[in-house]
């Protein structure tokens, strides 16, 4: 992979083009230029965003260079290209990552210092666009990323949802949802592309039809359509020229306005299509791993998939390619289940729309497709009811229906009749109501099937998926997520990335296996000077931050020991808080007790119908508000609930992080990611043996890390033998006593009804197994704060945790899903002025 070739150079004798050009004058004028005639201000009247806009604009000048010849050289070569199918795509803020990816980071800081302008400030004017959840959502723009660093010609394909996860607020220890208006500002970074609308089809019935040549087809006539705009972001590479496109379908009604209607004189009549039809992609659900059987949330789904393969179908025809070769131009891959009607909806354009024989079309179809799943938990398994789904695609039921019937003839001719076996492998379940599993429709439609974990994908075989496991194993592998280090070391924290480049330079960046090299400085004295230095600016930072935020103080110099996730029982935010507890009443006991200082920095959201774990949050914000004002306690320890959460909130959080808590029941969290972004900056993980953790351990040895825990297979062990959560508490004095504090009112000004739910929770089911993991993790506590007073064994411990995670790049994954999965190899782009030599 070669260095960009970046035009021009500010030598004084030559003039770079404004809108290319990198020279720190260069970036000035173009800066200036664009605050003139795009914001139309001049700088006495500018105000803070006009100079984010400004900037904005000038960065995506210099990225339109690439992006534009990166879709001719690709249209020029026909090139096979990853198609990836994702509901939630959660890119957190363009600006600064641009700024990385160019390679002009620095010129474009000094551009700004020398107009008196500080570049931190124009970076936080950015609107995040929080168009997805979690782990899920992020995970697709970190792939994004590595996709375009490692030229890969990709389109993400997703749903441009007007308002994101909604913007969290806490009021009186209690998450308040606020409406995230991401748009409303303008968004700088996208092009819409209304020449490329497709319409998509709702609802109605189907009828037979003789075609010109005398053969019967399917014909769908809907009850209404739906006009897919789609609006375009460029996803450059880091220090390639390649940029790809994701494509974000926005929906409007075909007439926006009904002429008719308001002749006759109903003027709200006239727009009412046009709002029913934009309500499609007004909102992201806010649930995370939890399906709601909600119609608008299929219409959804099927809306973004329909305009996605609609539009490669568009590409083909373009291209002059007949359409027998769709997969062999396009890789298109399921971010789990939420676009699997892909499977439906690709048979019908190739059997309906384009007249194609049914073997042909699915031989076609099974090519195509991967479907990666990401999480093992039931609720999150989505199963539409037959009323639901036939009332809305009626055309794709009939296409499901034969699907079906031909897949169980082939697993009778392979097990015999066993009818068990039939009913849970069928796509459509039986057992209590009828309903189409979209799990099932998935895995018979793709070539391939992955985990996101070592473990998750072993349990995916073994238990979700066993039976298509022992229908086709074939189709089964793993890839073990990763997270991009551009993001999440290089713009997040700045100062570690210097260090590591002034010792090994910084091919690190782009092949993250070489950070390895920095252990040799693991026990370098100056090395773990400069490296506990950084940390510890790392964490005034957030200090600030959490001052500004929450108005609670605390010492840089205690151990920030950090939770920042979506709030979920399974990822056991109140085990840490029962921690809280535990140290708060040592203290208490024994006033003088001499512990290693520590801040409990919490932050995620809930989702709005998550009731118990919005009821953790309060909890931890009424233990915070115990514990912080209480004299005794001091500096020794603080707890802090950072509210809003989010891609733009967390980067600062990272760096700081001495313990990063992944502290999941075994078997539940599919992989994690935050796991990978602390352990990258240098925090030692707290945690279970339970999804990447594993790997995390084993790549940084069993001696740097902190482990705790029922096993999955302790787990499923205590489930059978009965678990009995309330013996626990029963004997064990501290646990009994944290937990009756909670149940008795001392952190809720001694209501005793309002953590109830919880406790009882706790004490007769504990779904999680908090009861019995409790002292395993208290003792691991106790070590973890032993191990911080010695400051070198820590230091080396932090340093080799970094130098270990080479594995955990989204590069690697991606390379993975390439080779295994995707077939596709890197298309190199070159801008015009390269190849011509001259400037
Ligand atoms: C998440 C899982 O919970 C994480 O363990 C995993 O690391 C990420 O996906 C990425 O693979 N997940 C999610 O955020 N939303 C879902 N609906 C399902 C899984």
């Amino acid at each position: 992979i070669q260095e960009p070739q970046l035009q021009g150079q500010d030598t004084g004798m030559q003039c770079e083009d404004d809108r290319t050009g990198i020279g720190v004058e260069t970036l000035k004028r173009a800066f200036l230029d664009n605050l003139f005639y795009v914001q139309g201000k001049f700088p006495a009247l500018a105000t803070k965003h006009d100079y984010y806009m400004a900037l904005a604009y000038t960065v995506r000048d210099r990225l339109l260079q690439r992006w534009v010849n990166t879709a001719a050289i690709y249209t020029q070569e026909g090139s096979r290209t990853v198609a990836y199918l994702s509901a939630e795509f959660l890119m957190g803020p363009h600006l600064g990552n641009n700024l990385i990816n160019l390679g002009i980071y620095n010129q474009v800081q000094q551009a700004m210092t020398e107009l008196k302008l500080d570049l931190k400030e124009l970076l936080a004017k950015e609107e995040e666009p929080g168009l997805g959840n979690g782990g899920l959502g992020r995970l697709a723009a970190c792939y994004l990323d590595s996709l375009a660093s490692l030229e890969i010609p990709t389109l993400g394909y997703g749903i441009r949802y007007e308002f994101g996860i909604f913007d969290q607020l806490i009021r009186n220890g209690w998450q308040v949802e606020k409406t995230d208006k991401w748009l409303r500002y303008g968004n700088p970074w996208e092009i819409a592309r209304p020449e490329w609308a497709v319409s998509v089809k709702f609802g109605g019935r189907t009828e037979a039809h003789k075609n010109a040549q005398g053969r019967y087809r399917v014909r769908w006539i809907p009850h209404k359509v739906v006009l897919g705009i789609p609006y375009d972001t460029p996803i450059l590479g880091y220090k390639v020229n390649t940029a790809n496109t994701l494509r974000l379908w926005k929906a409007e009604a075909p007439e926006s306005f009904d002429f008719e209607a308001f002749n006759r004189g109903n003027y709200y009549g006239a727009v009412d299509q046009k709002v029913t039809s934009e309500n499609l992609t007004k909102v992201l659900y806010p649930n995370d791993e939890t399906y709601e059987g909600k119609q608008l949330r299929l219409e959804q789904q099927y809306f973004f998939v329909s305009c996605a393969l609609q539009d490669m179908l568009r590409i083909m025809l373009r291209q002059k390619l007949p359409l027998e070769q769709f997969h062999e131009k396009f890789a298109v891959q399921l971010n789990d289940t939420h676009p699997a009607i892909a499977v439906a909806e690709l048979m019908r354009l190739l059997l309906d729309e384009h007249e194609m024989d049914w073997e042909p079309a699915w031989e076609i179809t099974q090519k195509t497709f991967g479907y990666t799943n990401h999480t093992l938990l039931p609720e999150a398994l989505e199963k539409w009811s037959l009323k639901l789904f036939s009332s809305l695609l009626p055309r794709h039921l009939e296409i499901i229906y034969e699907i079906n019937w031909r897949f169980l003839e082939q697993v009778r001719h392979k097990f015999g009749t066993d009818e068990g076996r039939i009913g849970r492998l069928s796509l459509i379940d039986e057992n209590d109501g009828k309903f189409v599993r979209m799990a099932h429709l998935a895995c018979v439609g793709s070539h391939k099937i992955n985990g996101v974990a070592a473990l998750h994908s072993e349990l995916l075989q073994k238990t979700t998926l066993l039976d298509f496991y022992e229908f086709f194993p074939e189709k089964f592998t793993n890839i073990t997520n990763g997270v991009t280090p551009r993001r999440w070391i290089v713009l997040s924290n700045p100062k570690l990335t210097n260090l590591i480049t002034s010792c090994i330079g910084d091919n690190w960046i782009k092949h993250l296996e070489d950070v390895q090299r920095i252990e040799t400085y693991a026990e370098d004295p100056g090395f773990q000077q400069e490296w506990q230095q950084i940390k510890r600016e790392n964490k005034v930072n957030v200090a600030e931050i959490l001052l500004d935020r929450t108005g609670v103080k605390v010492d840089p110099d205690s151990l920030f020991d950090i939770q920042v996730k979506r709030i979920h029982q399974y990822k056991r935010q109140h085990l840490n808080i029962l921690h809280a507890i535990t140290l708060y009443n040592q203290i208490k006991q024994n006033p003088n007790l001499d512990i290693t200082p520590r801040t409990l920095i919490f932050a995620g959201k809930a989702a709005p119908g998550y009731y118990i774990a919005k009821l953790i949050i309060k909890l931890i914000n009424s233990v915070a508000e115990v514990v912080n004002k209480d004299r005794d306690i001091g500096d020794r320890l603080k707890v802090v609930f950072l509210p809003d959460y989010n891609v733009k909130n967390s980067q600062p959080i990272y760096p700081a992080a001495d313990l990063s808590e992944q502290i999941s029941t075994a078997g539940k969290e599919a992989s994690g990611t935050g796991n990978m972004k602390f352990a990258m900056n240098g925090a030692l993980t707290i945690g279970t043996l339970d999804g990447a953790n594993i790997e995390i351990r084993n790549a940084v040895g069993a001696e740097n890390f902190f482990l705790f825990g029922l096993t999955t297979e302790d787990v499923g062990a205590l489930r059978l033998t009965g678990y009995r959560p309330r013996e626990y508490y029963e004997q064990n004095p501290q646990l009994k006593q944290a937990i009756d504090q909670i149940a008795s009112g001392y952190f809720s000004h001694g209501d005793r009804s309002l953590f109830k739910p919880l406790v009882d929770l706790l004490l007769d089911k504990d779904p999680f197994m908090l009861m019995a993991d409790y002292q395993p993790y208290i003792d691991c506590q106790q070590q973890v704060s032993q191990t911080y007073r010695d400051r070198d064994r820590w230091l080396q411990m932090s340093i080799l945790n970094t130098a270990r995670m080479g594995k955990f790049s989204s590069d690697r994954a991606i390379r993975e899903y390439c080779q295994q999965i995707w077939k596709v190899q890197p298309v190199p782009v070159q801008l015009a002025a390269e190849k011509t030599g001259d400037g």
